[in-house]
């Protein structure tokens, strides 16, 4: 993006009702519902509520769509790619109204959400790509057959998005399926449906064909539950807790064993040895807990450190939590924002009391911060043990954990004794010890000497309890694809 765009405080949405066949359409049932400003509580729209019948209609849309010899399924893989280009185009074009509208919906700053935007048409575009490099092979089978593979778009897909990250993890899910050249049917988090539905409308200015890409904003259990149970919905693709992941999965099972990608929880081991560099290993580990006000699947909520400095470690990042900007998300001072919703608010308040109640150490924060929003003071723990709450549950909130080892062996034990395994860190100037580590932890994605680092081109997913499936990379573009074996008879072979 050529400028950083200036902020539009009181954003407000061009769009707010169901997004179908490409058009705009209120919900079946006529309700709405009101979505918040979470740093001041202001309504900031009414947006039409969309249920199983709504669903119904969409997915109608998107199967349509891909059936043989449509607009969709006719068109050059290249085209596609075009499209997809036009709409990343289209977000830098609607950047200043986009970043401006994430802030308000989820409360982070706005030079984050500037960097959402910007990597949401980054993530297009590395998709976009794709679309006409997406090939199977020929094979070498026994007897007088010829054969090859062919990748082939899986069909009407089911999108279920987040409020942490709306619109970048929108195209994380979007930009291969449309790459792979799938249909689709979005449900955005309740919380924060606004840059999604604007999307919707860009897709269409992009001359995205009528039925490819539906937006039904409204609630898990009615919407969200109506996708994943879907006899006409080929695939679901999911971002949000684990809890719910596994209802989508028990869904799929028991409707048309639909295939799943999962992108779940975390409760992620950020490993720092003697050795590292201190300061370095501070900030890091503290952007890594407390960026996005700790609401990332991959946040450092587990900071394992190494018995010789761990005091040092705990005064330092004591120290740099206390100097952490909190309050109105637009005023560009602020580090961090508002939680995103009184539930998780009230969870991560909760699971401090219990911090203090098992006895870690309470070094700075542990309470809302008074008055209006959702704020939370930057927390830190120490002498936090394993088995505490703290420790061992997601809390998705600006609360660091700091726990003491002694030995390599003894972290990686104790960096996998986790239901998760989404990612993990490593701080060391020893090129064996990360490495070790690296091989050694049960996760996803590790990371050595750096946190949050998530592109395009590698992909990303979980371990365990931390989902299914991956998503980025060439990975990504595959889920989005069935491999079809096709084999001919052939009168001479010959190698
Ligand atoms: O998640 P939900 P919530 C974790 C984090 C957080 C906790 C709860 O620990 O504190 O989950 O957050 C839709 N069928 N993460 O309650 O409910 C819902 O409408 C189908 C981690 O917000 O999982 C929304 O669109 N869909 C995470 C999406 O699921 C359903 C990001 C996520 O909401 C549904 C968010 C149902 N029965 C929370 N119920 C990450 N991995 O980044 C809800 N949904």
């Amino acid at each position: 993006m050529p400028n950083q765009p200036e902020p539009i405080r009181d954003a407000k949405p061009k769009y707010t009702q169901l997004f179908i066949n490409n058009e705009w359409v209120n919900s079946s049932s006529g309700k709405t519902f009101e979505d918040k400003d979470p740093a001041t509580f202001e309504k900031i729209a009414d947006v039409q509520e969309g249920d199983a019948a709504d669903v119904d209609k969409a997915v109608k849309a998107a199967k349509e769509a891909f059936k043989l010899g449509s607009p969709w399924r006719r068109m050059d893989a290249s085209q596609r790619g075009r499209i997809i280009n036009k709409i990343a185009d289209l977000i830098e074009r609607d950047s200043q109204l986009l970043a401006s509208l994430e802030c308000r919906d989820v409360g982070k700053p706005f030079a984050h959400a500037v960097g959402d935007i910007q990597a949401a048409a980054k993530e297009l575009r590395y998709c976009a790509g794709w679309a006409d490099k997406i090939s199977g092979k020929t094979i070498p089978v026994d007897g007088e057959f010829f054969t090859y593979t062919r990748l082939e778009p899986v069909g009407v897909c089911a999108a279920i998005i987040p409020w942490n990250f709306p619109l970048a993890l929108l195209t994380w899910k979007v930009g291969a399926a449309l790459a792979a050249g799938c249909t689709l049917v979005v449900k955005p988090a309740e919380q924060t449906p606004l840059t999604t539905l604007h999307f919707a409308q860009l897709c269409k200015e992009a001359e995205v064909p009528a039925g490819v890409f539906n937006v039904i904003p409204g609630y898990g259990p009615t919407a969200g539950s109506a996708l994943a149970k879907h006899m006409d919905v080929d695939k679901i693709s999911f971002t949000g807790s684990t809890e719910v992941g596994r209802l989508i999965m028990k869904a799929s099972g028991e409707s048309n064993l639909k295939k799943v990608t999962l992108e779940l929880g975390g409760k992620s081991p950020n490993i720092v040895f003697a050795d590292a560099d201190l300061d370095q290993a501070v900030e890091v580990s503290h952007f890594g807990l407390f960026f996005n006000m700790g609401q990332c699947c991959t946040a450092a909520s587990r900071t394992y450190v190494q018995e010789e400095i761990y005091d040092q470690f705990v005064a330092k990042s004591t120290e740099r939590a206390k100097k952490k900007t909190v309050g109105d998300p637009f005023d560009p001072k602020n580090e961090n924002g508002p939680q995103v919703d009184d539930e998780q608010y009230k969870k991560i308040l909760e699971l401090i009391e219990s911090g203090k109640k098992e006895g870690a150490k309470l070094m700075t924060g542990g309470a809302k911060i008074e008055g209006k929003g959702y704020f939370i003071q930057p927390t830190v723990f120490a002498d936090v043990t394993d088995n505490m709450r703290i420790a061992r549950e997601e809390i998705f909130g600006p609360v660091q954990q700091i726990i003491k080892f002694k030995t390599i062996e003894e972290a990686i034990d104790r960096a996998n004794d986790t239901a998760y395994g989404l990612a993990a860190a490593v701080h060391t100037k020893d090129i064996n010890k990360a490495l070790t580590l690296a091989n050694s932890v049960r996760a996803g994605t590790v990371w050595v000497n750096c946190y949050h680092v998530v592109t395009s081109q590698a992909p990303f997913g979980g371990y365990k309890e931390s989902g299914t499936g991956r998503e980025h990379g060439e990975e990504g573009i595959h889920e989005y694809c069935e491999i079809k074996t096709v084999t001919i008879k052939v009168p001479h072979k010959n190698s």
